[in-house]
């Protein structure tokens, strides 16, 4: 039944969506991001390395990055955001009633979002997959020995799906324990009214840190799912769709040629093609995307290239120090992968 008015519900927010997108056609996201002077970007309530509010209260993380990113290639400008902090249940119809321009908020890909829902995934920011932490207490290794077990929950996510099926199909029983936003989940965890968490495994170190105690805590080694996170646009505007496309693989261009913040304006001078189209002097440069020559130069030069924001977001640089794995470049054995600019 909860299916049915789910499925219901999806397919009155996608006619809805629709509607609205054939109107957002009419005059396109890049000319309303340029008119109001700033880009609106939906990120989370608040979840470390990516998309966080600092001790001065500006927002940090690999998603706000992003949006920054957005901002200096539309703007030449990466101060041009105004973030917008959404729960995981009302992100999809921000985004739809065109509240944000574009949603940063470590979304997973899948078919639904992708096309029930009237939205386009722009591309993978971070791979991730579900995982669990549990107390010590309960003195448990694996997953599997999770029968019967109470589990802290974020509502409106695959998380939360995820675990539905994983039971399900390992015959086991569990009791949801079901939260609004990352904080309140962290917590209830940390005041002992479920015996498992369960989230994107990025998160499940940095959740850990934060407990009362965390070596009351152990991470599971088991991975249940694939998390394919990435930015989303509206269906129904290709040009902001292409504007949306063409940032992040900027971003990870620039890393596979050597460019980044530190030496964008000694790499104008190169004589590598690649770093020259990249960066504007060379190539196809703006007009097709309806930007600026510049805007490569100025989305590596104010932001830095993916694997600079990779290591200080979520990375080395970090309190989460999260490896590369499969978030390195194709070409040094993971999956990061951008089309070319030429
Ligand atoms: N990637 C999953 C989960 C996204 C999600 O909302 N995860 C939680 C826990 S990791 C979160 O980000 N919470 C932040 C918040 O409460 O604002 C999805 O797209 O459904």
């Amino acid at each position: 039944m909860k299916n049915k008015l789910t499925i219901i519900a999806s397919v009155i927010a996608a006619s809805a969506a629709l509607m609205s997108g054939n109107a957002a056609a009419a005059d396109s996201t890049l000319d309303k991001v340029k008119s109001q002077g700033y880009l609106s970007c939906g990120v989370t309530t608040g979840l470390a390395g990516f998309s966080n509010p600092n001790e001065k209260g500006e927002w940090e993380g690999l998603d706000v990055a992003y949006c920054e990113a957005v901002a200096a290639a539309v703007f030449g400008d990466k101060s041009k955001v105004k973030f917008v902090p959404l729960t995981a249940k009302e992100r999809f119809t921000a985004l739809q009633s065109g509240e944000i321009d574009v949603l940063a908020r470590n979304t997973t890909w899948t078919l639904q979002r992708d096309t029930a829902l009237g939205l386009n995934f722009v591309g993978v920011n971070y791979y991730d997959g579900q995982g669990f932490m549990v107390s010590k207490d309960l003195g448990v290794t694996s997953v599997k020995e999770l029968d019967g077990a109470s589990v802290c929950i974020q509502s409106g996510t695959t998380t939360e799906l995820n675990l539905a099926d994983y039971f399900r199909n390992h015959g086991m029983s569990f009791k949801p324990v079901v939260f609004d936003t990352s904080a309140q989940t962290a917590a209830g965890f940390d005041s002992g009214r479920c015996d498992v968490l369960t989230s994107d495994q990025s998160q499940l170190y940095a959740l850990r840190l934060n407990l009362k105690d965390p070596s009351s805590a152990a991470v599971l080694p088991e991975i249940i799912s694939k998390e394919p996170l990435g930015p989303v646009v509206r269906q129904g505007d290709d040009a902001w769709f292409n504007v949306a496309k063409w940032t992040l693989f900027a971003m990870v261009n620039a890393e596979e040629y050597g460019v980044t913040s530190k030496n964008a304006d000694d790499m104008l001078k190169s004589k590598d093609p690649n770093v020259r189209r990249i960066l504007g002097v060379d190539g196809p440069k703006g007009k097709a995307l309806g930007l600026d020559d510049n805007w490569g130069y100025n989305v590596v030069k104010q932001v830095g290239n993916y694997g600079e924001v990779f290591e200080s977001q979520v990375g080395s640089g970090s309190p989460l120090k999260i490896a590369r794995g499969v978030n390195a470049l194709w070409n040094a054995g993971g999956f990061m992968y951008a089309p070319p600019i030429r």
